[in-house]
């Protein structure tokens, strides 16, 4: 290959490369680069000090090697020299044995003072904090409020400023939760429970991803985490305490009956669920419609809804739900209107 062809391929390789980091800092809301609260800024911090040593030392190294590269190099007049034998050096090894000693534990130290503070095992919890149990099951996630007895799936919604506990478990499988904006990710595991803090800084909606492979939709098994000021979550609890209300509209009665027949064994529309958490098969519907979007990951439409019902396995390959019922086109239609009236937000 010619000189401007090489230039030219190497032009193409780094504009690519800089067009994917620019995808890594892109979003706000699905980005660790631009933490959003407490613990998303803890592990910032550690990152940028790790890559700034570590950039440190490659710089140090590559120096060093250019440096003795050209010294030593073979030319015509140094054809035969032998470069002066060191055998042994006291000040060379204890050098090369303390600095690396040095830079481990200018990284250790706050790393494992950062694990510490992280676990809410470690740390003294206020009274009145808000504790959530997470549930992570093949493909969808469960949020339940123990002192609030209410529960919810696919948005967490938790207030700004303060920070929140979560127990996580798993249902089914091994699952990971993280929400790169806000926290770090912690194992979601099926035989024991593991608890971790999260704290925004502000109101928004930030991205979760489960980041452990669980299956052919594992890439599909997003939530949000909703921020909402500290009224607001307030007036949402209260909301969530109102009982479901029976809809009106004829459609979406009929809807109501196709669902009591056809979904409810999986499904409930009451935030209070009273069944255990195994027998809770399905996403909470109480307050479908104010979701995000629908199965986490399609925006919330009636189209998109409608959808999902009439075929979930399109959507969401492998996913718990398909194949599990059979309805005409008019109880698809029916039972679309009939959860898009599932909202607990005051209109
Ligand atoms: C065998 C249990 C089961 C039955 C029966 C069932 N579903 Fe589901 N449904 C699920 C599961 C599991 C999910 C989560 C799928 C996922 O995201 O992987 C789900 C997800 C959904 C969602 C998306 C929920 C959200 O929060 O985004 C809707 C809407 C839904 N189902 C409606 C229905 C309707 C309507 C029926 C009846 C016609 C029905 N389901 C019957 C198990 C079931
Ligand atoms: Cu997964």
């Amino acid at each position: 290959m010619n000189h401007v062809g090489r230039k030219g391929r190497l032009f193409v390789v780094v504009s690519m490369l800089l067009l994917v980091l620019a995808g890594c800092s892109g979003k706000p809301y699905l980005s660790a680069l631009t933490p959003q609260g407490e613990n998303g800024e803890m592990l910032y911090d550690l990152m940028m000090l790790t890559t700034v040593l570590m950039t440190i030392v490659t710089l140090v190294v590559v120096l060093i090697f250019i440096y003795v590269a050209t010294k030593f190099r073979r030319t015509k007049q140094k054809e035969n020299m032998i470069p002066k034998q060191v055998e042994g050096s006291h000040k060379l090894e204890i050098t090369w044995t303390v600095i690396p000693i040095i830079i481990l534990l200018i990284i250790a130290v706050p790393t494992v003072s950062a694990t510490f503070k992280l676990d809410p095992k470690q740390i003294d919890i206020p009274e009145d904090a808000i504790h959530v149990n997470v549930t992570g099951k093949l493909y969808w996630w469960e949020f339940e409020y123990p002192d609030e007895k209410i529960i919810t799936s696919q948005d967490l919604v938790i207030p700004a400023g303060e920070r929140v506990y979560l127990s996580l478990i798993a249902g089914d499988v091994k699952h990971s939760f993280w929400v790169p904006a806000l926290a770090g990710k912690i194992d979601v595991n099926t035989d024991n429970e593991n608890e971790m803090w999260i704290h925004a800084y502000n109101e928004g909606v930030y991205y979760g991803k489960c980041t452990e492979l669980c299956g052919p939709s594992h890439a599909l098994m997003d939530f949000k985490v909703k921020v909402l000021s500290k009224e607001d979550y307030n007036k949402w609890l209260a909301d969530m305490q109102k009982p479901t209300e029976v809809p009106v509209d004829a459609t979406a009665k009929a809807g109501q009956e196709v669902f009591a027949k056809s979904c409810i064994g999986c499904h409930a529309v009451d935030s209070n669920d009273p069944r255990p958490a195994p027998a809770r098969l399905a996403p909470n519907l109480s307050n479908f419609a104010d979701r995000e979007r629908v199965a986490g990951i399609k925006e919330l439409t009636p189209e998109n809804v409608h959808a999902w019902i009439a075929d979930p396995e399109a959507m969401k390959p492998g996913n718990k739900m398909s194949n599990t019922y059979k309805l005409n086109p008019d109880e698809i239609e029916a039972v679309t209107q009939y959860l898009l009236t599932l909202s607990k937000e005051a209109k």
